[in-house]
Protein backbone atom coordinates (compact mmCIF):
# COMPACT_ATOMS: atom_id res chain seq x y z
CA UNK A 1 0.00 0.00 0.00
CA UNK A 2 1.07 3.24 -0.85
CA UNK A 3 1.54 5.95 1.55
CA UNK A 4 -0.26 8.65 -0.93
CA UNK A 5 -2.63 8.32 -4.08
CA UNK A 6 -3.22 10.99 -5.93
CA UNK A 7 -5.94 11.11 -8.55
CA UNK A 8 -4.73 13.27 -11.45
CA UNK A 9 -1.37 13.85 -13.99
CA UNK A 10 -1.75 17.33 -14.37
CA UNK A 11 0.01 20.94 -13.10
CA UNK A 12 -1.21 19.40 -9.15
CA UNK A 13 -0.49 16.04 -9.54
CA UNK A 14 2.36 15.95 -11.41
CA UNK A 15 4.31 17.94 -8.49
CA UNK A 16 2.19 16.52 -5.51
CA UNK A 17 3.97 13.58 -6.68
CA UNK A 18 7.30 14.54 -7.18
CA UNK A 19 7.10 16.17 -3.75
CA UNK A 20 5.72 13.24 -1.91
CA UNK A 21 8.84 11.48 -2.98
CA UNK A 22 11.16 14.19 -2.35
CA UNK A 23 9.33 13.77 1.55
CA UNK A 24 10.19 10.04 1.41
CA UNK A 25 6.69 8.94 1.40
CA UNK A 26 5.57 6.66 -1.28
CA UNK A 27 3.08 7.73 -3.75
CA UNK A 28 1.37 6.88 -6.74
CA UNK A 29 -0.79 8.75 -9.70
CA UNK A 30 -4.00 7.34 -11.24
CA UNK A 31 -4.74 9.40 -14.59
CA UNK A 32 -7.73 8.92 -16.70
CA UNK A 33 -5.51 10.79 -20.42
CA UNK A 34 -4.02 8.62 -22.02
CA UNK A 35 -0.73 11.40 -21.58
CA UNK A 36 -0.16 13.74 -18.68
CA UNK A 37 -0.58 17.29 -18.56
CA UNK A 38 -4.25 17.72 -17.05
CA UNK A 39 -6.09 20.83 -18.57
CA UNK A 40 -3.32 21.08 -21.33
CA UNK A 41 -3.67 17.97 -22.70
CA UNK A 42 -7.48 18.14 -23.14
CA UNK A 43 -7.89 21.59 -24.15
CA UNK A 44 -5.98 21.27 -27.57
CA UNK A 45 -8.75 23.44 -29.78
CA UNK A 46 -7.18 25.78 -32.04
CA UNK A 47 -6.33 28.69 -29.98
CA UNK A 48 -5.79 27.58 -27.01
CA UNK A 49 -3.32 29.33 -24.61
CA UNK A 50 -1.89 30.91 -21.59
CA UNK A 51 -3.81 33.97 -20.41
CA UNK A 52 -0.71 34.39 -17.63
CA UNK A 53 2.79 35.21 -18.61
CA UNK A 54 4.56 31.83 -19.04
CA UNK A 55 7.47 32.69 -17.03
CA UNK A 56 4.85 33.15 -14.04
CA UNK A 57 3.06 30.31 -15.09
CA UNK A 58 5.82 27.53 -15.11
CA UNK A 59 6.81 25.70 -11.36
CA UNK A 60 9.05 27.17 -10.15
CA UNK A 61 10.29 24.41 -7.45
CA UNK A 62 12.88 23.49 -9.56
CA UNK A 63 16.01 26.26 -10.55
CA UNK A 64 17.42 23.50 -13.07
CA UNK A 65 14.20 23.31 -14.49
CA UNK A 66 14.11 27.31 -14.84
CA UNK A 67 17.55 27.44 -16.02
CA UNK A 68 16.93 24.43 -19.13
CA UNK A 69 13.41 25.65 -20.13
CA UNK A 70 12.97 28.49 -22.95
CA UNK A 71 9.70 29.98 -23.60
CA UNK A 72 8.78 31.37 -27.12
CA UNK A 73 6.33 33.88 -26.33
CA UNK A 74 5.27 35.76 -23.56
CA UNK A 75 1.39 33.93 -23.76
CA UNK A 76 2.55 30.54 -24.82
CA UNK A 77 -0.02 28.35 -26.64
CA UNK A 78 -1.12 24.77 -26.39
CA UNK A 79 1.39 22.86 -27.75
CA UNK A 80 4.22 24.55 -26.31
CA UNK A 81 2.73 24.06 -22.51
CA UNK A 82 1.45 20.12 -22.97
CA UNK A 83 5.76 20.00 -24.37
CA UNK A 84 6.91 21.60 -20.87
CA UNK A 85 4.49 19.40 -18.41
CA UNK A 86 5.84 16.26 -20.75
CA UNK A 87 9.31 17.46 -20.76
CA UNK A 88 8.48 18.22 -16.37
CA UNK A 89 7.45 13.93 -16.22
CA UNK A 90 10.49 13.23 -17.76
CA UNK A 91 12.97 15.24 -16.24
CA UNK A 92 11.82 14.18 -13.03
CA UNK A 93 11.66 10.55 -13.62
CA UNK A 94 7.90 10.90 -13.35
CA UNK A 95 6.00 8.52 -15.29
CA UNK A 96 7.27 5.21 -13.33
CA UNK A 97 4.64 5.89 -10.53
CA UNK A 98 1.79 7.31 -13.21
CA UNK A 99 -0.60 4.83 -14.80
CA UNK A 100 -2.63 6.51 -17.85
CA UNK A 101 -5.89 5.62 -19.42
CA UNK A 102 -7.30 4.52 -15.95
CA UNK A 103 -10.23 6.85 -14.60
CA UNK A 104 -11.02 6.69 -10.94
CA UNK A 105 -14.68 5.69 -10.27
CA UNK A 106 -14.76 5.96 -6.58
CA UNK A 107 -12.72 6.30 -3.57
CA UNK A 108 -14.02 4.44 0.20
CA UNK A 109 -12.16 5.40 3.44
CA UNK A 110 -11.93 2.77 5.91
CA UNK A 111 -11.15 3.96 9.37
CA UNK A 112 -10.45 0.87 11.12
CA UNK A 113 -7.31 0.60 8.91
CA UNK A 114 -7.06 3.59 8.54
CA UNK A 115 -6.75 3.94 4.61
CA UNK A 116 -8.53 4.85 1.17
CA UNK A 117 -9.83 2.14 -1.51
CA UNK A 118 -9.89 3.64 -4.51
CA UNK A 119 -11.42 1.66 -7.26
CA UNK A 120 -11.46 2.66 -10.81
CA UNK A 121 -12.93 1.84 -14.76
CA UNK A 122 -10.66 -0.93 -15.89
CA UNK A 123 -11.61 -2.95 -12.70
CA UNK A 124 -8.23 -1.87 -10.50
CA UNK A 125 -8.14 -1.20 -6.86
CA UNK A 126 -5.80 0.51 -5.00
CA UNK A 127 -5.08 1.60 -1.71
CA UNK A 128 -3.58 4.14 0.07
CA UNK A 129 -2.91 6.13 3.51
CA UNK A 130 -3.65 9.53 2.12
CA UNK A 131 -5.85 10.20 -0.97
CA UNK A 132 -4.78 13.46 -2.65
CA UNK A 133 -7.48 15.27 -5.52
CA UNK A 134 -5.41 16.72 -7.92
CA UNK A 135 -8.30 16.47 -10.22
CA UNK A 136 -8.49 20.68 -11.38
CA UNK A 137 -11.55 22.60 -11.39
CA UNK A 138 -12.33 22.89 -15.05
CA UNK A 139 -11.86 18.92 -15.66
CA UNK A 140 -15.97 18.56 -16.48
CA UNK A 141 -16.82 19.48 -19.90
CA UNK A 142 -20.55 21.22 -19.92
CA UNK A 143 -21.94 19.71 -22.89
CA UNK A 144 -25.64 21.27 -23.63
CA UNK A 145 -28.06 18.51 -25.23
CA UNK A 146 -29.01 20.22 -28.15
CA UNK A 147 -31.69 18.11 -29.39
CA UNK A 148 -31.10 16.60 -33.15
CA UNK A 149 -27.21 17.06 -32.19
CA UNK A 150 -27.28 12.52 -33.22
CA UNK A 151 -29.03 13.46 -36.89
CA UNK A 152 -25.77 16.03 -37.59
CA UNK A 153 -23.62 15.17 -40.53
CA UNK A 154 -20.79 17.10 -39.63
CA UNK A 155 -18.39 17.04 -37.21
CA UNK A 156 -18.87 17.76 -33.50
CA UNK A 157 -16.46 18.62 -30.46
CA UNK A 158 -16.62 19.81 -26.59
CA UNK A 159 -13.21 22.42 -26.95
CA UNK A 160 -11.87 20.10 -24.08
CA UNK A 161 -12.30 16.88 -25.80
CA UNK A 162 -11.05 18.48 -29.14
CA UNK A 163 -9.00 15.49 -31.23
CA UNK A 164 -5.28 14.97 -31.16
CA UNK A 165 -5.15 14.84 -34.92
CA UNK A 166 -6.01 18.29 -36.35
CA UNK A 167 -9.77 19.65 -37.53
CA UNK A 168 -9.18 21.51 -40.59
CA UNK A 169 -11.31 24.34 -40.53
CA UNK A 170 -9.60 26.32 -43.43
CA UNK A 171 -12.58 26.39 -45.91
CA UNK A 172 -15.15 24.91 -43.56
CA UNK A 173 -18.18 26.36 -42.05
CA UNK A 174 -18.02 26.33 -38.69
CA UNK A 175 -20.40 27.30 -35.92
CA UNK A 176 -18.80 28.31 -32.51
CA UNK A 177 -21.23 28.13 -29.02
CA UNK A 178 -19.85 30.51 -26.34
CA UNK A 179 -17.89 33.11 -25.59
CA UNK A 180 -15.77 32.61 -22.46
CA UNK A 181 -12.52 32.62 -22.35
CA UNK A 182 -12.48 29.54 -24.99
CA UNK A 183 -14.48 30.51 -27.06
CA UNK A 184 -12.81 33.64 -27.88
CA UNK A 185 -9.94 32.22 -28.44
CA UNK A 186 -11.15 29.51 -31.16
CA UNK A 187 -12.78 32.12 -32.50
CA UNK A 188 -9.98 34.18 -33.65
CA UNK A 189 -8.69 31.41 -35.06
CA UNK A 190 -11.15 29.86 -36.75
CA UNK A 191 -11.97 33.31 -38.08
CA UNK A 192 -8.80 33.32 -40.00
CA UNK A 193 -9.13 30.28 -42.63
CA UNK A 194 -13.33 29.10 -42.47
CA UNK A 195 -15.13 29.87 -45.23
CA UNK A 196 -18.34 30.72 -42.82
CA UNK A 197 -18.19 31.51 -39.23
CA UNK A 198 -21.09 31.55 -37.09
CA UNK A 199 -20.56 32.96 -33.57
CA UNK A 200 -23.45 31.58 -31.38
CA UNK A 201 -23.26 33.98 -28.42
CA UNK A 202 -25.54 33.96 -25.17
CA UNK A 203 -24.02 36.25 -22.94
CA UNK A 204 -21.39 38.37 -24.17
CA UNK A 205 -18.05 38.81 -22.13
CA UNK A 206 -15.64 41.45 -21.60
CA UNK A 207 -12.15 40.96 -23.07
CA UNK A 208 -9.02 42.71 -22.80
CA UNK A 209 -6.11 42.85 -25.05
CA UNK A 210 -3.64 39.75 -24.73
CA UNK A 211 -0.37 41.66 -26.50
CA UNK A 212 1.23 38.77 -26.99
CA UNK A 213 4.78 38.62 -28.31
CA UNK A 214 8.11 36.35 -28.38
CA UNK A 215 10.71 35.93 -26.51
CA UNK A 216 13.80 36.80 -27.74
CA UNK A 217 17.31 35.85 -26.37
CA UNK A 218 17.91 39.59 -24.88
CA UNK A 219 14.57 39.10 -22.91
CA UNK A 220 14.79 35.46 -21.79
CA UNK A 221 18.39 36.43 -20.15
CA UNK A 222 16.21 38.67 -18.54
CA UNK A 223 13.45 36.99 -17.74
CA UNK A 224 16.21 34.04 -16.44
CA UNK A 225 18.01 36.78 -14.39
CA UNK A 226 14.79 37.98 -12.74
CA UNK A 227 12.61 34.72 -12.17
CA UNK A 228 13.08 34.70 -8.60
CA UNK A 229 11.77 37.80 -8.41
CA UNK A 230 9.03 37.27 -10.49
CA UNK A 231 7.75 34.21 -8.44
CA UNK A 232 8.13 36.53 -5.29
CA UNK A 233 6.14 39.15 -6.61
CA UNK A 234 3.45 36.61 -7.73
CA UNK A 235 2.80 35.29 -4.27
CA UNK A 236 2.63 38.89 -3.35
CA UNK A 237 -0.45 39.53 -5.74
CA UNK A 238 -4.34 39.14 -4.92
CA UNK A 239 -4.13 36.65 -7.86
CA UNK A 240 -0.72 35.20 -7.93
CA UNK A 241 -0.54 36.77 -11.25
CA UNK A 242 2.44 39.62 -12.29
CA UNK A 243 -0.64 42.11 -12.01
CA UNK A 244 -1.07 44.33 -8.31
CA UNK A 245 -3.71 45.88 -7.47
CA UNK A 246 -3.11 49.73 -7.73
CA UNK A 247 -3.31 51.73 -4.30
CA UNK A 248 -5.71 54.56 -5.34
CA UNK A 249 -10.02 54.34 -6.25
CA UNK A 250 -11.26 55.09 -9.39
CA UNK A 251 -13.91 56.84 -7.38
CA UNK A 252 -11.59 59.31 -6.02
CA UNK A 253 -9.20 60.48 -8.87
CA UNK A 254 -10.60 62.60 -10.90
CA UNK A 255 -11.88 61.66 -14.24
CA UNK A 256 -8.83 62.52 -16.25
CA UNK A 257 -6.38 60.48 -14.32
CA UNK A 258 -8.58 57.68 -14.54
CA UNK A 259 -9.48 57.00 -18.08
CA UNK A 260 -5.54 57.87 -18.18
CA UNK A 261 -4.71 54.71 -16.30
CA UNK A 262 -7.48 52.67 -18.18
CA UNK A 263 -5.51 53.54 -20.89
CA UNK A 264 -2.17 52.70 -19.91
CA UNK A 265 -3.60 49.29 -18.46
CA UNK A 266 -5.65 48.47 -21.53
CA UNK A 267 -1.91 48.64 -23.40
CA UNK A 268 -0.59 46.73 -21.21
CA UNK A 269 -0.51 42.61 -22.05
CA UNK A 270 -2.42 39.73 -20.04
CA UNK A 271 -4.56 40.60 -17.01
CA UNK A 272 -3.06 44.19 -16.40
CA UNK A 273 -6.69 45.46 -16.73
CA UNK A 274 -8.37 42.75 -14.37
CA UNK A 275 -5.51 42.13 -11.78
CA UNK A 276 -4.01 45.35 -11.94
CA UNK A 277 -6.38 47.84 -11.81
CA UNK A 278 -7.56 50.47 -8.73
CA UNK A 279 -8.51 48.39 -5.68
CA UNK A 280 -12.43 49.28 -5.86
CA UNK A 281 -12.97 48.38 -9.38
CA UNK A 282 -13.77 44.58 -8.60
CA UNK A 283 -15.60 45.44 -5.09
CA UNK A 284 -17.96 48.52 -5.66
CA UNK A 285 -20.23 48.44 -8.88
CA UNK A 286 -19.98 52.75 -9.36
CA UNK A 287 -16.04 52.22 -9.91
CA UNK A 288 -16.97 49.47 -12.02
CA UNK A 289 -19.78 51.62 -13.86
CA UNK A 290 -16.34 53.58 -14.92
CA UNK A 291 -14.30 50.85 -16.22
CA UNK A 292 -16.93 49.15 -18.20
CA UNK A 293 -17.93 52.47 -19.67
CA UNK A 294 -14.17 52.67 -20.48
CA UNK A 295 -14.00 49.66 -22.65
CA UNK A 296 -17.59 49.74 -24.20
CA UNK A 297 -16.01 52.39 -25.81
CA UNK A 298 -13.12 50.32 -26.86
CA UNK A 299 -15.69 47.53 -28.56
CA UNK A 300 -17.50 50.64 -29.96
CA UNK A 301 -14.21 52.00 -31.52
CA UNK A 302 -13.50 48.56 -33.08
CA UNK A 303 -16.49 46.94 -34.67
CA UNK A 304 -17.48 48.84 -37.46
CA UNK A 305 -21.36 47.53 -37.32
CA UNK A 306 -23.05 49.63 -34.28
CA UNK A 307 -25.56 46.94 -34.00
CA UNK A 308 -22.98 44.77 -34.09
CA UNK A 309 -20.89 46.19 -31.57
CA UNK A 310 -23.60 46.71 -29.11
CA UNK A 311 -24.57 42.94 -28.94
CA UNK A 312 -20.68 42.47 -28.11
CA UNK A 313 -20.84 45.29 -25.12
CA UNK A 314 -21.97 43.26 -22.10
CA UNK A 315 -25.23 44.67 -20.28
CA UNK A 316 -25.92 42.52 -17.75
CA UNK A 317 -22.71 42.21 -15.37
CA UNK A 318 -19.75 44.67 -15.35
CA UNK A 319 -16.31 44.35 -16.15
CA UNK A 320 -14.07 41.46 -14.48
CA UNK A 321 -16.95 40.34 -12.41
CA UNK A 322 -16.80 37.29 -14.66
CA UNK A 323 -13.35 35.69 -16.00
CA UNK A 324 -11.84 38.49 -18.37
CA UNK A 325 -11.22 36.30 -22.03
CA UNK A 326 -8.00 37.83 -23.16
CA UNK A 327 -7.93 38.54 -27.20
CA UNK A 328 -5.84 39.72 -29.74
CA UNK A 329 -7.63 41.25 -32.54
CA UNK A 330 -11.21 39.73 -31.49
CA UNK A 331 -13.66 42.06 -32.18
CA UNK A 332 -12.18 42.72 -35.68
CA UNK A 333 -13.47 39.68 -36.49
CA UNK A 334 -16.88 40.66 -36.15
CA UNK A 335 -15.99 43.30 -39.21
CA UNK A 336 -14.90 40.46 -41.48
CA UNK A 337 -17.24 39.04 -44.39
CA UNK A 338 -16.87 35.86 -43.50
CA UNK A 339 -17.72 35.99 -39.82
CA UNK A 340 -21.99 36.47 -38.26
CA UNK A 341 -22.72 36.78 -34.79
CA UNK A 342 -26.18 35.50 -33.39
CA UNK A 343 -26.82 36.60 -30.21
CA UNK A 344 -29.04 33.77 -28.72
CA UNK A 345 -30.98 35.85 -26.57
CA UNK A 346 -32.25 37.37 -29.39
CA UNK A 347 -32.71 33.97 -31.49
CA UNK A 348 -32.38 31.31 -29.49
CA UNK A 349 -30.90 27.84 -31.12
CA UNK A 350 -33.99 25.39 -31.92
CA UNK A 351 -32.30 21.90 -32.85
CA UNK A 352 -29.07 20.43 -34.76
CA UNK A 353 -30.51 19.44 -38.37
CA UNK A 354 -28.06 17.04 -40.71
CA UNK A 355 -26.63 20.16 -42.21
CA UNK A 356 -26.31 22.65 -39.19
CA UNK A 357 -27.96 24.75 -36.25
CA UNK A 358 -31.77 25.88 -36.78
CA UNK A 359 -31.98 28.57 -34.71
CA UNK A 360 -35.92 30.98 -34.17
CA UNK A 361 -34.80 33.41 -36.59
CA UNK A 362 -33.42 30.61 -39.49
CA UNK A 363 -30.85 27.94 -40.43
CA UNK A 364 -27.01 28.37 -40.31
CA UNK A 365 -25.91 25.45 -42.68
CA UNK A 366 -22.31 24.40 -40.77
CA UNK A 367 -19.69 21.37 -41.01
CA UNK A 368 -18.53 21.72 -37.90
CA UNK A 369 -19.71 22.56 -34.71
CA UNK A 370 -17.16 24.04 -31.83
CA UNK A 371 -18.88 23.62 -27.86
CA UNK A 372 -17.08 26.38 -26.58
CA UNK A 373 -19.38 25.88 -23.22
CA UNK A 374 -17.70 25.44 -20.34
CA UNK A 375 -17.41 23.60 -17.51
CA UNK A 376 -19.12 21.73 -14.79
CA UNK A 377 -16.97 23.85 -12.35
CA UNK A 378 -14.91 23.47 -9.02
CA UNK A 379 -17.22 20.99 -7.68
CA UNK A 380 -17.70 18.79 -11.35
CA UNK A 381 -14.61 16.66 -10.81
CA UNK A 382 -15.28 15.61 -7.17
CA UNK A 383 -19.11 15.08 -8.05
CA UNK A 384 -17.92 12.33 -10.63
CA UNK A 385 -16.37 10.31 -8.27
CA UNK A 386 -18.21 8.53 -5.81
CA UNK A 387 -16.35 9.76 -2.85
CA UNK A 388 -17.27 7.96 0.52
CA UNK A 389 -15.96 9.12 3.67
CA UNK A 390 -16.75 8.12 7.76
CA UNK A 391 -19.68 6.27 8.04
CA UNK A 392 -20.18 5.91 3.99
CA UNK A 393 -21.15 9.42 3.84
CA UNK A 394 -20.69 10.43 0.16
CA UNK A 395 -19.07 13.81 -0.81
CA UNK A 396 -21.67 15.27 -2.83
CA UNK A 397 -24.65 14.78 -0.52
CA UNK A 398 -22.33 16.61 2.07
CA UNK A 399 -21.73 19.34 -0.18
CA UNK A 400 -25.31 19.25 -2.07
CA UNK A 401 -26.03 22.57 -0.82
CA UNK A 402 -22.46 23.83 -1.67
CA UNK A 403 -19.33 22.51 -0.58
CA UNK A 404 -18.26 22.91 2.59
CA UNK A 405 -14.63 22.69 3.33
CA UNK A 406 -11.68 23.31 5.74
CA UNK A 407 -9.22 25.64 4.22
CA UNK A 408 -10.44 24.61 0.89
CA UNK A 409 -8.00 21.12 1.25
CA UNK A 410 -9.38 19.01 3.91
CA UNK A 411 -13.73 18.15 4.44
CA UNK A 412 -14.91 17.20 7.88
CA UNK A 413 -16.30 13.47 8.18
CA UNK A 414 -13.37 12.68 5.28
CA UNK A 415 -9.87 11.71 7.00
CA UNK A 416 -6.47 11.87 5.25
CA UNK A 417 -8.21 13.14 1.56
CA UNK A 418 -6.46 16.69 0.82
CA UNK A 419 -7.76 18.35 -2.99
CA UNK A 420 -5.13 20.44 -4.44
CA UNK A 421 -7.74 23.09 -6.76
CA UNK A 422 -11.19 22.71 -4.69
CA UNK A 423 -13.71 24.89 -3.78
CA UNK A 424 -12.39 27.65 -0.83
CA UNK A 425 -8.85 27.36 -1.61
CA UNK A 426 -7.08 30.26 -3.62
CA UNK A 427 -5.93 28.15 -6.34
CA UNK A 428 -9.27 27.76 -7.64
CA UNK A 429 -9.40 32.15 -8.66
CA UNK A 430 -5.27 32.07 -8.86
CA UNK A 431 -2.43 31.89 -11.47
CA UNK A 432 -2.84 28.10 -11.07
CA UNK A 433 0.80 26.81 -10.67
CA UNK A 434 1.49 29.31 -8.34
CA UNK A 435 -1.36 28.37 -5.99
CA UNK A 436 -0.65 24.48 -7.06
CA UNK A 437 2.38 24.93 -5.68
CA UNK A 438 1.45 26.73 -2.17
CA UNK A 439 -0.76 24.05 -1.53
CA UNK A 440 1.06 20.96 -2.47
CA UNK A 441 3.97 22.27 -0.54
CA UNK A 442 1.40 22.50 2.44
CA UNK A 443 -0.37 19.10 2.14
CA UNK A 444 2.82 17.62 2.02
CA UNK A 445 4.48 19.24 5.20
CA UNK A 446 1.57 17.51 6.75
CA UNK A 447 1.44 14.40 5.48
CA UNK A 448 4.97 13.64 6.11
CA UNK A 449 4.21 14.47 9.78
CA UNK A 450 3.51 11.02 9.78
CA UNK A 451 0.07 10.95 11.50
CA UNK A 452 -2.09 7.69 10.50
CA UNK A 453 -5.59 9.93 10.66
CA UNK A 454 -5.86 13.92 9.53
CA UNK A 455 -8.95 14.78 9.69
CA UNK A 456 -10.66 18.73 9.39
CA UNK A 457 -13.58 19.25 12.94
CA UNK A 458 -16.92 20.55 11.72
CA UNK A 459 -16.46 23.31 13.93
CA UNK A 460 -13.53 24.50 11.69
CA UNK A 461 -14.95 23.70 8.72
CA UNK A 462 -17.93 25.51 9.55
CA UNK A 463 -15.64 28.55 10.22
CA UNK A 464 -13.55 28.50 7.45
CA UNK A 465 -16.99 28.47 5.01
CA UNK A 466 -18.27 31.48 6.19
CA UNK A 467 -15.07 33.25 5.88
CA UNK A 468 -15.29 32.18 2.22
CA UNK A 469 -18.69 33.43 1.78
CA UNK A 470 -18.21 36.58 3.70
CA UNK A 471 -14.79 37.54 0.98
CA UNK A 472 -17.42 36.67 -1.63
CA UNK A 473 -20.46 38.91 -0.70
CA UNK A 474 -17.28 41.94 -0.54
CA UNK A 475 -16.99 41.09 -4.78
CA UNK A 476 -19.31 42.24 -7.41
CA UNK A 477 -17.96 38.98 -8.81
CA UNK A 478 -20.72 36.99 -6.56
CA UNK A 479 -23.77 38.66 -7.52
CA UNK A 480 -22.83 37.94 -11.22
CA UNK A 481 -23.66 34.09 -13.16
CA UNK A 482 -20.37 33.12 -14.18
CA UNK A 483 -18.75 29.77 -13.29
CA UNK A 484 -17.82 31.25 -10.68
CA UNK A 485 -20.67 31.12 -9.10
CA UNK A 486 -21.65 27.68 -10.16
CA UNK A 487 -24.61 29.15 -12.08
CA UNK A 488 -23.02 28.30 -15.34
CA UNK A 489 -25.05 25.03 -16.55
CA UNK A 490 -28.44 23.82 -16.36
CA UNK A 491 -29.50 21.60 -13.27
CA UNK A 492 -26.72 24.27 -10.96
CA UNK A 493 -28.91 27.12 -12.02
CA UNK A 494 -31.60 27.46 -8.64
CA UNK A 495 -28.84 29.87 -6.68
CA UNK A 496 -25.68 31.06 -6.94
CA UNK A 497 -22.45 29.05 -4.81
CA UNK A 498 -19.72 30.41 -3.23
CA UNK A 499 -16.99 28.02 -5.19
CA UNK A 500 -13.87 30.26 -4.88
CA UNK A 501 -11.42 32.12 -1.99
CA UNK A 502 -11.26 35.04 -2.60
CA UNK A 503 -9.66 36.67 0.45
CA UNK A 504 -6.36 36.82 -2.28
CA UNK A 505 -3.41 34.72 -2.33
CA UNK A 506 -1.21 36.62 0.16
CA UNK A 507 -3.88 36.01 3.06
CA UNK A 508 -4.57 32.64 2.07
CA UNK A 509 -0.90 31.99 2.48
CA UNK A 510 -0.58 33.95 5.97
CA UNK A 511 -3.45 31.67 6.76
CA UNK A 512 -2.38 28.71 6.21
CA UNK A 513 1.44 29.54 7.71
CA UNK A 514 -0.26 30.45 10.88
CA UNK A 515 -2.06 27.14 10.62
CA UNK A 516 0.80 24.90 9.91
CA UNK A 517 3.01 26.72 12.53
CA UNK A 518 0.80 26.39 15.48
CA UNK A 519 0.21 22.48 15.13
CA UNK A 520 -2.84 22.49 12.70
CA UNK A 521 -5.64 23.39 15.15
CA UNK A 522 -9.26 22.98 13.07
CA UNK A 523 -7.52 19.36 12.13
CA UNK A 524 -7.94 16.51 14.16
CA UNK A 525 -4.61 14.31 13.91
CA UNK A 526 -3.75 10.99 15.79
P1 LIG B 1 -17.04 29.64 -19.74
O1 LIG B 1 -16.28 30.84 -19.34
O2 LIG B 1 -17.94 29.02 -18.74
O3 LIG B 1 -17.84 30.02 -21.07
C1 LIG B 1 -18.79 29.14 -21.60
C2 LIG B 1 -19.55 29.83 -22.68
O4 LIG B 1 -20.49 28.92 -23.23
C3 LIG B 1 -20.33 31.02 -22.20
O5 LIG B 1 -20.31 31.99 -23.20
C4 LIG B 1 -21.73 30.44 -22.02
O6 LIG B 1 -22.76 31.37 -22.08
C5 LIG B 1 -21.79 29.51 -23.19
N1 LIG B 1 -22.79 28.49 -23.02
C6 LIG B 1 -22.86 27.53 -22.07
N2 LIG B 1 -23.94 26.76 -22.25
C7 LIG B 1 -24.59 27.25 -23.32
C8 LIG B 1 -25.76 26.90 -24.00
N3 LIG B 1 -26.52 25.88 -23.58
N4 LIG B 1 -26.12 27.61 -25.07
C9 LIG B 1 -25.37 28.65 -25.49
N5 LIG B 1 -24.24 29.04 -24.89
C10 LIG B 1 -23.86 28.35 -23.81
O7 LIG B 1 -16.06 28.49 -20.23
P2 LIG B 1 -14.68 28.62 -21.02
O8 LIG B 1 -14.30 27.26 -21.46
O9 LIG B 1 -14.77 29.66 -22.05
O10 LIG B 1 -13.68 29.13 -19.96
C11 LIG B 1 -13.52 28.38 -18.77
C12 LIG B 1 -12.20 28.70 -18.16
O11 LIG B 1 -11.17 28.04 -18.88
C13 LIG B 1 -11.81 30.12 -18.20
O12 LIG B 1 -12.40 30.84 -17.19
C14 LIG B 1 -10.32 30.03 -18.06
O13 LIG B 1 -9.95 29.88 -16.71
C15 LIG B 1 -9.98 28.81 -18.82
P3 LIG B 1 -23.32 32.03 -20.71
O14 LIG B 1 -22.26 32.99 -20.29
O15 LIG B 1 -23.46 30.90 -19.72
O16 LIG B 1 -24.60 32.64 -21.08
Amino acid sequence: MDDVLIIGAGMSGLYQLHRCRRAGLSASVVESGDEVGGTWHWNRYPGARFDSESYSYAYSFSQELLDEWRWSEHFAGQPEVLRYLRHVADRFDLRRDITLGVRVTSAAWHDGERCWTVASDDGSIRRARYLVLAIGALSVPNLPSLPGIERFGGRWFHTAQWPREPVPLDGSRVAVIGTGATGVQLIQEAAKTAARLTVLQRTANWCSPLRNSPIDNTMHAALREHSAEIFARCRNTFGGFLHDTDRRKATVVSPEERTAFYEELYARPGFALWMGNFRDVLVDPVANATLSTFMAGKIRARVHDPAVAERLIPHNHGYGTRRVPLENGYYEVYNQPNVDLVDLRETPILEATPTGITTTAGHHEVDVIAFATGFDAVTGPFDRIDIRGLDGVRLAEQWADGPLTYLGLGTAGFPNMFSIVGPHNAAAFCNMPRCIEHNVEWVTDLLALGHTRVCATAEAQAEWTAECHLFAARMQFSKTDSWFTGRNRPGRDEQRTVLLYAGGFPTYQERLAEVAASGYPGFELS
